[in-house]
């Protein structure tokens, strides 16, 4: 049963401005160990890719995949856009995991399910330089992130000069990028290394989940 009344902070909700909520440690042990499991399944299904920046072609530093009807890629030619097909193997992306789909509909406030499930992939080097996400048609709906693995430094703010406010990001937070704050300028400027033991080896994935088409 959904609450009456919509509840915007909450405990272990914290409210950072615009609509940016931050949900730490929303998954527990067992349910973080469950969904690296099902993302193992994922990249077993579509591969690591490495995506490339439109025109001069240079490799990012993240590596990713997909789950859901639409995933987004990158490369030199192309740019940035949702495909429905994995750029390698040309199949279409693996479903989004029930247990995926069943954190957006707790924390994203929204009546439609995601379309895109983004997993990045960060080893100890790797970083996000900023930016805002706009390759969707609907800024209505918000953008949700699962923090699995090793901690990061996370950047964000409203403009790009004033993108200066820090968030330390661990294994099992959650963040809610609704309202204004679904256009922040945000980025990840360094892997922490070697805390969590939740993957296999050292580094950090991210889930992104975003509505692409307008309902
Ligand atoms: C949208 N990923 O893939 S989480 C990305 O940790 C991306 O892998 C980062 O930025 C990561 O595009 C950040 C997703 C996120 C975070 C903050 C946002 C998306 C956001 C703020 C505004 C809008
Ligand atoms: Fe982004």
């Amino acid at each position: 049963m959904e609450d009456l009344f919509e509840t915007v902070e909450a405990p272990g909700r914290i409210c950072l401005g615009s609509g940016l909520i931050y949900m730490p440690a929303y998954l527990d042990q067992a349910a973080q160990t469950a969904l690296a499991a099902d993302i193992a399944q994922v990249v077993a299904e579509a591969p690591w890719f490495q995506p490339r920046m439109p025109r001069n072609g240079h490799p990012l530093s993240v590596k990713m995949t997909n789950c859901g009807a639409l995933g987004w890629v990158s490369d030199r030619d192309g740019g940035y856009r949702y495909e429905a097909r994995h750029p390698a193997t040309g199949r279409p992306w693996p479903p989004i995991p029930t247990r995926v789909l069943d954190v957006w509909r707790a924390l994203a406030d929204y009546p439609h399910p995601p379309e895109a499930c983004l997993v990045n992939f960060y080893d100890c080097k790797a970083r996000m330089g900023l930016h805002q996400d706009r390759d969707e048609q609907d800024f209505s709906a918000p953008v949700m992130s699962i923090s699995l693995g090793d901690p990061c430094v996370f950047r964000y703010g409203a403009r790009r000069n004033d993108a200066s406010k820090r968030l330390e990001l661990r294994s099992g937070d959650v963040l809610v990028l609704g309202g204004a704050s679904r256009l922040f300028f945000h980025g990840v400027d360094k892997i922490l290394g070697d805390e969590s033991s939740l993957l296999s080896g050292d580094g950090r994935i991210n889930l992104t989940l975003r509505r692409v088409t307008r309902p």
